[in-house]
């Protein structure tokens, strides 16, 4: 269905007879519109008697009504007119709505274009189909009240307000043929996420990127007042929005036919303009300066066509109308009366025959096939993704002759195979990263394209072109959004932050694996390139930046949710990093979360180890330790991270040196699900090798780069989970030396190695010794650092020596 993206622009006729629609055109939109606003309002309220063939009586009223009338009736007008749009234009087109709540319109749409009984053939289009779908609405059993993974033609559930925007461009991004159609709600216009999210345009290139067309839709209320925008003078509106760089198309009314016609002009200008800029930019006509991308900003009532009093105050047009207009129907002759009303004003018997099917003339406001929207393959991007052209990762490896003796900055490695993905796939992968990309040693990326930048570019940049594919924004939403609608409609990415400004972006996190959860559950959605999160400058090691940089909670968020699609990786070192990473860029449909840190860090496994360690996700580090197998270890020292796993090689190491005689066991965990039981995540390590690793008796410290109880939690259930000592990140941070950082949260070798004495199954002879030695060593850091600023140069150069090798 690719159309002509490289063609001129569309002709003035044609733009003419989209912004001039016939009478009889005008009654076909107004037909689908009235069919829709049916639809939408027998969903939140009707059990039976879908076609009211008798008059409705209160039991065939739902017990319970649930659902958003007030937004609908905007969300489904808007929809018919772009229908309209693509059936005289072929456009691809996908439509998201802002304010999703206004979910039973946007599945009134679908069951009226038709793909809603072909994806649920028992929704049928007749009387006891439509039943069906009123029944399903908001119900147990049933599908829930927004435009959630269940519709067809979503790629936005626009249940936590603030992302239609971000989700629409990235969906455009190296999508030359689509326009994304996002509705923004007044309200939503008010979170802080979508008011960052105007700034799209600046970041798109019309040559190879689609567009977005934003609608604000001002109706004036949200929950339970007004919204700004809505009470702001329209000057201000069009001022703001102009600030932005859009050229603002304007909107107002509920007079009919009167909005048709206008409406209608607004959208045949849009596109127009849209079209207008991309023929001259694919022509090779685009002088570079950041166009003026249209926008509609529509005034219309709240709850249009809804009843206008009930009880004697007025509901339309306010926020009385934002959910069910109509309360208390049981029992409240009046109210029934209304609602019946209400219902047949909108003429049933004109939009559905006697069966129950569309008519004629609701079903010639369809466009056909893939074109409708509910139907467009860009809303199901696992059907379009192509697998990325990965080159070998090994290529990319570090020369680890020894463990712990190297230092390397490991995220590089990470931007180099980076870089030659984005050579290999000029079209379908793209880094996301809020200004860090240098600053997380990705910057090798710039090799082979600069950031993205539509807006002004100077000498003194560096990087930055508006054919640029790297994509910085200082918005964790917007990166987090962006990623998300790349991938949602097919395509591959990163989103690298620093690790504690992800929890900026954490609730979007949440939401889309929840998203993939839900999808996972229905054959008919295609799985997509899955949502990859890069955590880097990381709690341990901002040496620079102190306490507010200083934050793992990501790690808990993702863990703590429900079912298979969060997984947690944390690579020790460069190889192992980029063994997982390749890993990540071949899965489908997961919110792959991998934490490594950026500063130069000691390198543990040679690739063939690191591909071996990867592969079982935990194991021993036998030349660590002095356990030989033959026997249950004294005590598991255990790490998941890289900080901390230096520590625990280093405590294992003082183990080794000065308590000969105790046998240690050193566990690292990569693939931290891999510490569920199987039947809690499917990375869950089967029991028996759970305890090859961590017996089911011997005392276990575990040092951990992120809040202590996330192991607890994981370990819950395995045996006798109470005797997993962790150590980990418990707040305790600031602007120190990086080995004062690990001193302060009481996870050092130091204190490593006090725990292995105090939780070992033997105290060895020299024990006490050893003990009070470390705490002697304490006390010199502590003195240390405060004298030189840095820390002692054993622990600062610290490496494993030669042992490891004859270990
Ligand atoms: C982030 C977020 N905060 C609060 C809510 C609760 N909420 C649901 S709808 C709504 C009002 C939305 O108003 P608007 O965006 O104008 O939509 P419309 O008026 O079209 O219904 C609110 C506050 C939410 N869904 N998401």
């Amino acid at each position: 269905m690719a159309t002509d993206h490289e063609t001129a622009a569309p002709a003035a006729d044609l733009v003419e007879t989209l912004a001039r629609p016939s009478a009889d055109e005008v009654t076909v939109l107004d037909a689908w519109w009235r069919a829709n606003n049916y639809l939408t309002i027998g969903q939140i309220y009707l059990l039976a008697n879908p076609l009211l063939r008798e008059p409705l009586s209160s039991e065939q009223i739902k017990p319970r009504l649930l659902g958003h009338w007030g937004t609908s009736p905007g969300l489904s007008f808007v929809y018919a007119h772009a229908s309209r749009l693509i059936q005289h234009t072929g456009q691809e087109m996908i439509y998201l709505a802002g304010p999703g709540h206004g979910g039973p319109a946007l599945v009134a749409a679908s069951y009226l274009e038709g793909t809603y009984t072909e994806i649920y053939p028992e929704v049928t289009q007749d009387v006891e189909g439509m039943r069906q779908l009123f029944r399903q609405f908001s119900s147990p059993g049933g599908i829930p009240s927004h435009v959630s993974v269940p519709t067809p033609g979503s790629i936005h559930e626009g249940g936590e307000l603030g992302y239609v925007l971000v989700h629409a461009f990235g969906a455009v991004m190296d999508n030359p043929d689509l326009i994304a159609l996002a509705v923004v709600g007044d309200g939503e216009a008010e979170t802080g996420p979508l008011e960052g999210s105007w700034k799209g345009i600046s970041f798109l290139n019309p040559t190879r990127d689609g567009a977005v067309l934003p609608i604000l839709h001002l109706n004036g209320a949200k929950i339970a007042g007004p919204t700004v925008l809505g009470r702001k003078d329209p000057a201000e509106v069009r001022s703001l929005l102009e600030g932005h760089g859009y050229d603002v198309i304007e909107v107002t009314g509920d007079d009919l036919p009167g909005m048709h016609h206008r409406f209608a002009e607004a959208l045949a200008r849009s596109w127009a303009g849209i079209r207008g800029i991309q023929a001259a930019a694919r022509g090779g006509g685009w002088d570079g300066v950041r166009p003026r991308w249209p926008m509609i900003v529509l005034r219309s009532p709240k709850g249009w066509t809804g009843p206008s009093v009930v009880d004697g105050v007025r509901v339309v047009g306010t926020w009385r109308s934002h959910q069910v207009p109509l309360a208390g129907i049981k029992g409240n002759d009046e109210h029934l009366r209304i609602l019946e009303g209400w219902l047949r004003s909108y003429r049933p018997d004109e939009l559905f025959d006697d069966g129950g099917r569309p008519t004629e003339l609701v079903r010639r406001a369809n466009p056909e096939g893939a074109y409708r929207m509910s139907g467009s393959p860009h809303a199901n991007g696992g059907l379009l993704t192509v697998d990325l052209d990965l080159p070998d990762f090994r290529e990319y490896a570090l020369d680890v002759p020894r463990p712990a003796y190297l230092r390397a900055e490991s995220t590089r490695r990470l931007g180099e195979l980076m870089r030659d993905i984005y050579r290999r796939n000029p079209d379908r992968f793209r880094l996301f990263c809020p200004d860090e990309t240098n600053s997380n040693r990705l910057g090798a990326v710039f090799e082979v394209s600069d950031r993205a930048f539509a807006e002004r570019v100077t000498e003194d940049d560096v990087a930055l072109s508006r054919n640029g594919r790297v994509m910085e924004v200082l918005s964790e939403h917007n990166c987090h959004g962006w990623l998300e609608g790349y991938t949602l409609t097919g395509r591959h990415g990163w989103f690298a932050t620093y690790e504690a400004f992800a929890m900026v972006s954490a609730s979007q996190t949440i939401q889309h694996s929840k998203w993939l959860e839900e999808a996972d559950h229905l054959s008919w959605r295609a799985n997509v390139p899955s949502l990859n999160i890069l955590l880097t400058s990381t709690a341990w090691r901002n040496d620079h930046n102190g306490f507010s940089h200083q934050g793992p909670g990501l790690i808990q968020n993702v863990i703590t949710q429900r079912g298979a699609v969060g997984r947690v990786y944390l690579p020790p070192d460069a190889n192992t990093l980029l063994s997982v990473a390749d890993h990540c860029l071949r899965s489908r449909s997961y919110v792959n979360l991998v934490v490594i840190d950026k500063q130069p860090q000691l390198q543990w496994l040679s690739i063939d180890d690191a591909i071996a360690h990867c592969t079982r996700g935990a194991g021993v580090w036998k030349w660590a330790g002095t356990d030989d197998g033959t026997a249950d270890p004294d005590i598991v020292l255990a790490s998941a991270g890289d900080v901390v796993t230096m520590e625990t090689v280093a405590a294992a190491s003082i183990l080794r040196d000065r308590v000969p005689q105790l046998r240690t066991r050193v566990v690292n965990v990569v693939d931290l699900m891999a510490m569920m039981r199987p039947k809690d995540h499917p990375h869950g390590m089967d029991p028996m090798l759970f305890n090859e690793l961590f017996t089911d008796h011997v005392d276990v410290v575990f040092a951990f780069h992120g809040y202590p109880g996330a192991i607890h939690q994981l370990v819950h259930g395995r045996p006798d989970a109470d005797r997993f000592r962790v150590r980990g990140f418990i707040e305790e941070g600031t602007t120190t030396t990086p080995f004062d950082m690990v001193v302060r949260n009481k996870a050092s070798r130091y204190h490593l190695v006090m725990d292995a004495l105090n939780n070992a199954r033997r105290t060895p002879p020299g024990a006490s010794d050893l003990m009070a030695w470390c705490r002697q060593r304490l006390a010199e850091h502590q003195a240390y650092v405060v004298e030189h600023l840095q820390d002692m140069p054993d622990v600062r150069d610290w490496v494993l020596g030669d042992w490891a090798e004859t270990g």
